[in-house]
């Protein structure tokens, strides 16, 4: 059997969190599909099979209260939040492959067999516990959770509230968790956050209420054995990443699929990610996921940017004056994944002129023009060979590995790196070799040939491996040079071709990144 036997090439399976749909989404929701679709472009690009998750969290409280404040039924008003996530990341290039919803009742079922089951596995008791009440919020707190025994958000007084309830043992899997970080590096990226979450291992886990009674909020999935309840939206929204890829219902696609190379996600949720997550598969004596992803925040004047905090930076709006790329390359490029960010539109538009307009736009800009001028548009032959002194083209043949190398180890920032220390080398070139000094003498034809030829060969292969990470520019130039789009480079000798044709007719265009209006760039 050995030898017919094929194995299953399992997709490489990358999550975002399911947002909150009680308000629209801004710059933070936006970075982390950007970073997810990134990933998810640089394993395709590589020839492999991708399955690309997103979606959104749409029961609980907060949700409830959004739906009655714009007067509607839950169901009616999640309905017509949805599309705007779905606008956003068309907006924004996001290629997912599947867009879960939690209302979906694929997922609703699987969240209910799942609790059957680890009921009967004894994972789940019931006992009445005391929590206060604060009426104007409609939040209970736990005792933790009280600013000087008031409520933490509105600071009037709560009451205590007897309450009976769910529990999920936590606790019992806690020793299992704390070794299983532990000799796992890896599982919870960066370092510093690992060791974030060993931290807070340190002290006893409190078993998980993962029931709501209904008489308080109704807005959730019906808890399967009590009329009385519904499940805690944290518990509900964890299991998408399992319900997604047919956990309970399709033994052969979960096989295929699971378990996730990567759950990416805000600090902010790290702990459900890392430590009521990894308990509920154990639990459910599932696989791990591969490795858990947090990065930092987006941060406008210290704070961080957020739908309650009223200082949401609107992506549309940025994506309307900067392009799409714009905005994707100033995530990625400006902080380290880990690092919270400070965000402004100066420092934007500073990005946008300098390394965009600057470096990437008028390297092409020249290319296409002295090609124009000197070989009628068309790039020129000349021995690939051929050494010229100080070419670029050696490294652009390397960006395969080196980019390869920090897209692995999810640095996206030094991804953009290596490839703009290429994009600054070519430029230097041209100041170098001074193609149109070469042009002024015959003898030196076949010299400008190949300055121009290596130029031609590094501009293609940057933006080969810029597909991933700006498509649109990416596609713009590979267009212009007449290379096929969206091409699979498996290794790397797929990538060391030269990938231009000599002969072939170049198209200048537009610029890539025309000029800011003058207002903005005096605010630069
Ligand atoms: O937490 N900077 O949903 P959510 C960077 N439904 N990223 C940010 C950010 C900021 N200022 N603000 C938000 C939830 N994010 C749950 C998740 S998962 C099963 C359930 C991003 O709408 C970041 O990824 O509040 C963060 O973790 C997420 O949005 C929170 O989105």
């Amino acid at each position: 059997m050995g030898a017919f036997f094929k194995a299953m090439t399992k997709p490489y399976y990358i999550t975002t969190p399911l947002y909150y749909v009680n308000a629209s989404p801004h710059i933070g929701h936006a970075y982390t599909n950007i970073l997810c679709d990134t990933f998810a472009r640089f394993r395709r690009f590589r020839g492999e099979k991708v399955f690309f998750l997103t979606g959104t969290d749409e029961h609980g409280t907060k949700i409830d209260r959004a739906a009655r404040d714009q007067k509607q039924e839950p169901k009616a008003y999640v309905d017509q939040m949805v599309p705007k996530f779905k606008e956003l990341w068309k907006l924004l290039e996001i290629e997912y492959d599947y867009f879960i919803r939690t209302t979906d009742q694929n997922h609703k079922e699987t969240v209910q067999k799942i609790l059957r089951n680890l009921e009967k596995k004894g994972e789940i008791y019931k006992a009445s516990y005391t929590g206060w009440y604060c009426t104007p919020c409609e939040s209970f707190w736990t005792k933790f959770q009280l600013a000087e025994g008031k409520c933490p958000d509105c600071h009037r007084e709560v009451q205590a509230l007897e309450e009976e309830n769910y529990f999920f043992k936590l606790s019992q899997h806690q020793d299992w968790l704390k070794a299983y970080i532990q000799d796992n590096a890896g599982f919870i990226r960066p370092e510093s956050r690992k060791n974030e979450i060993l931290g807070f291992l340190e002290q006893p886990l409190e078993d998980l209420c993962i029931t709501r009674p209904r008489n308080r909020l109704a807005w959730g999935i019906d808890y399967p054995t009590s009329k009385e309840h519904v499940v805690y939206v944290w518990f509900d929204a964890l299991i998408n990443y399992v319900s997604a890829v047919g956990l309970t219902k399709d033994a052969k696609k979960f096989k295929a699929h699971w378990p996730a190379d990567a759950h990416v996600v805000g600090k902010d949720i790290l702990r459900h990610h890392a430590v009521y997550w990894p308990i509920m598969l154990k639990a459910c004596e599932v696989e791990m996921p591969k490795t858990i992803i947090a990065h930092g925040w987006w941060t406008m004047a210290g704070t961080k940017v957020s739908k309650s905090r009223g200082n949401a930076v609107d992506p549309v709006e940025l994506v309307q004056t900067y392009g799409v790329d714009a905005f994707r390359y100033f995530l990625l490029r400006e902080v380290t994944l880990g690092l919270d960010g400070a965000f402004s539109e100066d420092l934007l538009a500073q990005r946008y002129t300098t390394d965009l307009a600057n470096d990437l736009g008028n390297l092409w800009f020249r290319l296409a023009s002295m090609l124009g001028k000197y070989f009628e548009g068309r790039i020129p032959f000349f021995d690939l060979k051929s050494s010229v002194r100080s070419s670029p083209m050696a490294g652009a043949l390397n960006l395969w590995t080196s980019v390869g190398a920090a897209m692995d180890d999810y640095n996206p920032r030094q991804a953009l790196s290596e490839i703009w220390n290429l994009i600054t080398g070519a430029n230097q070139f041209i100041e170098r070799t001074k193609p149109w000094e070469l042009a002024k003498d015959a003898a030196k034809r076949e010299d400008l040939a190949s300055v121009l030829g290596h130029l031609a060969v590094t501009v293609a292969h940057v933006a080969v491996i810029l597909q991933p990470l700006l498509p649109v520019t990416a596609a713009h130039i590979l267009k212009r040079l007449k290379i096929a789009e969206k091409n699979v480079f498996k290794t790397q000798e797929d990538f060391i071709q030269p990938l231009v044709s000599f002969g072939v007719l170049v198209e200048r265009g537009e610029a890539l990144f025309p000029k800011l209006e003058e207002e903005k760039e005096e605010k630069i």
